[in-house]
């Protein structure tokens, strides 16, 4: 298939790029560098030394034979987004190009409204050059399940029945996020449900949990292929932050009372979720809804997994609890179904002591670049 990748830079992005391209499909990767630029102006720069995109495009054709095509731009400019399109036409494209991070979104006003003018302007040109080019391009887009909050009953797979005054419908499941970010999630998985409405086309929305992990089985090849890995408070995932406080003797930051519960999953299994997806579209006119995590934990869970495992290892692991800079539920129901991904045929990695313990010899090896300055300043909500 000829699968185009917009976020090609970022964490999930360069990853899924090589998941494709080694599994014989064509790949077009497309990305503006935003990440690397806001890590530099909020000096948080990744744990690795990472080549730019075309380097590591670069080093991957040397060690594999595969061409990854990129080409480095904004997508919210809907001139540069369309010759993408009418150059490559592409049969499935991954929409990862979004500002992903929750702090960044409640830092000030002008990043907020970034955050809505990335967001919402670049997914709507997706929907405007897939309508004029080809509408049988199938859309998959990273949501996420911070679009539905907490709420006090199970969370559906997108989707929920209601029964009103002896009347039956199905709705998107209610959202109610805990970030701007967030908000801008829901915001365009509606752009997205509107134009499948308005226009028959196909679209994935896969909301998934927050990701942990170093590697994948590309980027075990050569160490400049990695992610891009960030562990600081804006734009690290608490498990990986975790595993980076634990390395560099930082008491690890369990924000308030540490109830809070998320679903999480291993990189390795966005690879294979975004992939299922890819290669087994939704129908024309659908929006097609998976929860994309394989596991629960609180994040006095995950706090408590590092802490054995990093001792094991050495390493004298304290648990801290700080202030919590957000504003969100502390204790709270979760239960979320996700069974679609698993029925696409999705072979989970789960959280076992064995993967942290991969995680933390990497982390080791960086250790040197940590900068602990980056880990914790309390962006607040308020
Ligand atoms: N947390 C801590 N300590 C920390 C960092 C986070 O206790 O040092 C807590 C947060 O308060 C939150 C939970 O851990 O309750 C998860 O936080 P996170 O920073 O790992 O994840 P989040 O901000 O929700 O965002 C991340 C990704 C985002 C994705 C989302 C999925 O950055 O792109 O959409 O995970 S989800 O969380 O399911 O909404």
């Amino acid at each position: 298939m000829k699968i185009l990748v917009l976020g090609a830079d970022g964490y999930l992005g360069w990853p899924t790029c090589m998941y494709f391209s080694q599994r014989g499909h064509e790949v077009l990767g497309v990305d503006n560098y935003f990440r690397r630029y806001a890590s530099i102006e909020l000096d948080c720069e990744p744990l690795m030394p990472a080549p730019n995109l075309l380097q590591r495009a670069q080093v991957w054709q040397e060690l594999t034979g595969k061409r990854i095509e990129m080409a480095i731009g904004d997508i919210t400019d809907y001139n540069f987004l369309l010759e993408i399109f009418k150059h490559f036409h592409p049969e499935a494209v991954i929409h990862y190009a979004e500002q992903p991070s929750a702090p960044y979104s409640m830092i000030d006003r002008d990043k907020a409204a970034f955050t809505v003018q990335n967001n919402l302007l670049g997914t709507l040109n997706i929907a405007y050059a897939v309508k004029e080019t080809d509408p049988a391009c199938h859309i998959v887009k990273l949501g996420t399940m911070g679009e539905y909050g907490t709420p006090n009953i199970d969370i559906e797979e997108g989707w929920l029945d209601i029964e009103h005054k002896g009347r039956q419908d199905t709705f998107l499941f209610p959202r109610q996020a805990s970030s701007l970010y967030h908000t801008s999630k829901i915001q365009d998985t509606d752009l997205l449900w509107f134009y499948v409405r308005t226009w028959g086309i196909r679209v994935t929305d896969l909301m998934q949990g927050p990701v942990y992990g170093l590697s994948t089985e590309e980027s075990d090849l050569d160490e400049r292929l990695m992610p891009l890995f960030n562990y600081d408070e804006v734009f690290g995932t608490v498990l990986n932050r975790f595993i980076v406080q634990a390395v560099s003797g930082y008491p690890l930051t369990v924000y308030g009372r540490g109830g809070q519960t998320r679903g999480y999953l291993n990189i390795k299994d966005t690879m294979q979720c975004v992939y299922l997806s890819a290669t087994q579209p939704s129908r024309p006119g659908e929006l097609r809804i998976f929860n994309q995590v394989t596991e629960t934990f609180s994040v006095t869970e995950l706090a408590e997994k590092v802490k054995a495992v990093g001792d094991r290892l050495g390493h004298k692991v304290e648990i801290n609890s700080v202030p919590n800079p957000r504003a969100e539920k502390e204790e709270h129901y979760y239960n979320p179904k996700y069974s679609g991904l698993l029925d696409l045929g999705l072979k989970p990695h789960f959280l076992t002591e064995d993967v942290l313990a991969d995680m933390f010899r990497v982390v080791e090896k960086y250790q040197d670049r940590i900068n602990r300055n980056a880990i914790f300043r309390g962006i607040s909500w308020k």
